[in-house]
């Protein structure tokens, strides 16, 4: 039963202009809270405090950042009631042209944004996509050249003597990935994640005392694993990837070569990663996420040479259930942003402001994993400059308006729950319009604050989680990083005080 609302937020907003020109983008984000309200209003009181929450907290997670509010509004119409299995123009329900035109236009533009031979649009995550490549890989590597030896069409052609010697054959295969500790993803190969359990996953490392990724040991840990898929890409790794160099080390074993640039897509979208630091040209298989660096809506992508394509677009039945084409239709509009000649300024910031960041800490006495950064990440070790776990560091920072995550450090002494480092991120400050002057204060304020944190001892011995900081420096810093947001607003097209009536 609607709940009965005397003054809408929208009325508000339009009482306020005085008969001047509505913000679409102000008056459907007031509209759908009016909307909300009137079926459930803690959902909508929600969605408000959220907003307060990230105008009053500079967003230092590297894998976050601010979609425009054309990208969020395309996912909250009637796409979402629509089921359509299958893949643009072969599809196991009625009435998809509508949903065919916006996945077959948004592959459009990934495959012209990234210079890929085939794009799919469907994965809902990273963890999707990836699960996509892999099956797709086994797929045409694998049960391809099992079916031609028995020469029959497909699976279910197979008596289940031989579906069972399929499933020995698809499980019998090894994956080589960035080991996670040393800032691979969790998907390619961690442990506790499905990667390990489908896959006799095997991991590489970066250098124990430089922390760079070193192609020579590769090669040699190559030859020895020779797996089907050598995988390439990161959560926490600060340098660039030679892809040119690791095609020519998968080609050496014959192994297929995927990257997952979840992290760095908007890098490679806005022409800061050309040539060798490509993965596109070089990879079979190239997987992201549409939401980091790329800046579009929560989800997947996945992009293959001609080769896989077939394979990649049978994801829906193989790991996939109905797409979401309310989100695929915001990754076509966030596709076409990332078009647009200002993307490519926009992502060369992104790389100036974590240089800008990793230099700022580092002349205040912090260091910095690999000495710097080429992407939109900065990896500091709280442990060895302040004495602190990163889960203190985290805590400590956020306290004062600082939203970041605590992550391992290769080889971490302190495992992944406390670690030693701190995980910063450029994207989205990027997105609000700060600059190097901005970045420097931050990095001033993190560095006053970690210097101002101690340990509490917890049993007498010191604490992982527990922490102090003086006062005096939370509220100088408080005050240093509230004018900076009150500076660079999030959404300022959205007036809350029109909401608060
Ligand atoms: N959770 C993402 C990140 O923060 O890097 C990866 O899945």
């Amino acid at each position: 039963m609607p709940i009965d609302q005397p003054d809408l937020i929208v009325e508000r907003y339009l009482r306020r202009l005085g008969g001047g020109r509505p913000d679409p983008a102000a008056l459907t984000f007031f509209a759908s809270l009016d909307q909300m309200r009137s079926v459930d209003p803690l959902v909508a009181d929600r969605v408000v405090a959220e907003l307060v929450d990230q105008r009053s907290n500079i967003k230092l997670i590297a894998s976050e950042n601010y979609a425009s509010l054309a990208v969020q509004q395309a996912m909250g119409n009637l796409l979402t009631d629509k089921y359509a299995e299958g893949s643009a123009g072969h599809r196991f329900y009625a009435g998809c042209d509508n949903v065919d035109a916006i996945e077959s236009h948004g592959a459009d533009l990934a495959k012209a944004l990234f210079g890929a031979d085939h794009a799919y649009l469907q994965p809902h995550s990273g963890i999707d996509a990836n699960l996509v490549a892999f099956i797709a890989i086994l797929a045409t590597r694998v049960e391809e050249s099992f079916l031609e030896r028995l020469d029959v069409k497909n699976v279910s052609a197979l008596s289940d003597e031989q579906f069972a010697e399929l499933r020995t054959e698809l499980h019998d295969q090894r994956l080589l990935g960035m080991d996670y500790y040393s800032g691979g993803h969790l998907t390619h190969g961690y442990r506790f994640n499905i990667s390990s359990r489908l896959f006799d996953a095997r991991g590489y490392t970066v250098d124990r005392e430089t922390g760079l990724l070193d192609l020579d040991a590769l090669r040699t840990q190559l030859h020895e694993v020779r797996p089907l898929i050598l995988l390439a890409g990161y959560s926490a790794y600060t340098r660039k990837i030679d892809f040119a160099k690791m095609r020519e080390l998968a080609d050496e074993v014959g192994a297929t070569f995927m990257v997952d640039m979840a992290h760095f897509a908007g890098l490679v979208a806005g022409k800061v990663f050309t040539g060798a630091y490509d993965p596109v040209p070089h990879a079979h298989v190239v997987t992201s996420t549409t939401h980091k660096t790329l800046r579009g809506p929560r989800g997947g992508i996945v992009l293959s040479s001609a080769d896989y394509a077939d394979a990649v677009d049978k994801g829906c039945p193989a790991v996939l259930g109905g797409p979401l084409p309310h989100v695929m239709a915001a990754k076509a509009l966030a596709l076409k942003e990332a078009s647009q000649p200002s993307f490519q300024e926009y992502a060369a910031r992104i790389v100036d402001n974590a240089r800008a960041l990793a230099d700022g800490l580092q002349r205040r006495g912090a260091r910095v994993a690999t000495g710097g950064t080429d992407n939109h990440i900065v990896l500091a070790d709280v442990a060895s400059s302040f004495g602190l776990t990163g889960r203190q560091g985290e805590s400590a920072l956020r306290a004062v308006g600082m939203t970041l995550n605590r992550n391992s450090l290769p080889f971490d002494a302190n495992g992944p729950w406390y670690t030693s480092g701190l995980r910063l991120g450029t994207p989205a400050l990027t997105t609000l319009g700060m600059g190097t002057d901005e970045v420097d204060e931050i990095a001033d304020v993190a560095v006053e604050v970690l210097r101002a944190t101690t340990p509490v001892s917890v049993n007498g011995k010191p604490g992982k989680a527990k922490y102090e900081t003086e006062a005096k420096v939370v509220q100088e810093a408080r005050a240093r990083i509230a004018a900076l947001c009150d500076k660079f607003p999030v959404y300022p097209e959205i007036d809350l005080s029109i909401v608060e009536g």
